[in-house]
């Protein structure tokens, strides 16, 4: 970087291409790449300091339409060449965007080790809960009950959660978000000033395959009785604070209290405090209905990342020598073609 050119302020235009935008109407992926492309300019980056990788699946034809440095890569497999990527010009924000089916059935080793080794990029996992690009076969998020063409008397298979999956794995920023809310800029803010893998579930609606199956903790209708925003610091209070989360002290889980007169303290309430693993195991886990859908940052604490040791230790095993790739290569046994 030029230290006497001033880094100019981008726009959310300045992060649009001209491609035409091939998402069936109305997909909840419009929603997403909008928030994207808003969120950029507050990031003080430039385009050509981004680059978005994508595996296979409708939500990976995404690069396409970021006017930013981009791969669209093979099913599965945005983890690996984002590695690659990364080590090869650790300056580069690395943005990854992978569906249910790419990040957790053909690419969940990937996904798994990408987060295990903390590479320090975003990733979106657009969550459907079906295969889109191939008509809406069943995926590893699929509810039980779910009727497709690959399940036609309904799934049997316990879905994964997406978020438990990530802290298994070893992911020290886990968060959620949905395709239509008004807080995903800030979700994505808060990944981006992640050192680390920064792990992003965003539930989006497929309304070919899968319409609504959000719709009872997304829609506008109800909302604040459904979802539990969590910010750091802040009492863990939801449905216009009249309810909240506490700890119950005899069975160590979680449990829906009561908020008289806004008194919080006196109902027991957690008070969100992002670098508490315990807790954020137990938020992913909670089950929707009996409990409000947790979303925000629901964990954030960062541990050195794997680029940040590749690099230093290339640098120490690299100090006072001289590189030589003559050497290197007639180095050991070789041979001679006549
Ligand atoms: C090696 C390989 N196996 C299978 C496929 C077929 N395939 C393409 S996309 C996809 C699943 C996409 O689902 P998801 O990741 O949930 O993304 P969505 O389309 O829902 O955004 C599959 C199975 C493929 N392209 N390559
Ligand atoms: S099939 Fe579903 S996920 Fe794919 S573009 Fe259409 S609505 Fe979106």
């Amino acid at each position: 970087m030029n230290d006497m050119t001033p880094i100019q302020k981008s726009s959310p235009k300045d992060w649009e291409t001209d491609q035409e935008v091939r998402w069936c109407p109305g997909c909840g992926d419009y929603a997403i790449l909008k928030a994207v492309q808003r969120t950029m300019p507050e990031l003080g980056r430039r385009p050509e300091d981004t680059v978005f990788i994508s595996g296979i699946g409708c939500s990976s034809r995404f690069p396409y339409y970021m006017e930013t440095y981009g791969f669209h890569t093979i099913h599965g497999r945005a983890p690996a060449v984002a590695t690659g990527v990364k080590l090869a010009n650790p300056e580069l924000d690395v943005w990854i965007i992978t569906g249910d089916g790419d990040a957790l059935s053909i690419g969940g080793n990937h996904t798994m080790h990408l987060l295990r080794r903390n590479l320090d990029c975003q990733i979106l996992l657009f969550n459907n809960e079906i295969y889109g690009l191939t008509k809406g076969q069943y995926s590893p998020t699929s509810r039980v009950g779910t009727k497709s063409p690959s399940t036609p008397f309904g799934s049997v298979d316990r879905p994964a959660t997406p978020c438990a999956f990530a802290l298994g794995s070893g992911a020290r920023f886990v968060a959620r978000g949905f395709d239509v809310s008004k807080h995903l800029p800030d979700v994505l803010k808060a990944a981006h000033a992640h050192k680390g893998a920064a792990f992003i579930e965003i539930f989006q609606n497929c309304i070919v395959y899968n319409k609504d199956v959000f719709e009872d903790f997304a829609a506008p209708k109800g909302a604040e009785a459904r979802q539990l925003w969590l910010q750091d610091g802040q009492p863990m209070l939801f449905d216009g604070g009249s309810k909240g989360i506490a700890m119950d002290m005899d069975t160590l889980t979680l449990k829906v209290v009561g908020v008289a007169e806004g008194d919080w303290q006196a109902a027991g309430v957690i008070v969100h405090n992002v670098k508490n693993r315990a807790i954020a195991h137990m938020l992913v886990e909670m089950p929707f209905g009996e409990f409000p859908m947790a979303l925000g940052v629901l964990y954030d604490d960062p541990r050195p990342t794997f680029d940040s040791a590749v690099t230093e230790q290339n640098a120490k095993l690299s100090e006072g020598k001289t590189p030589d790739l003559q050497a290197l290569i007639s180095k050991g046994q070789t041979w001679t073609v006549e």
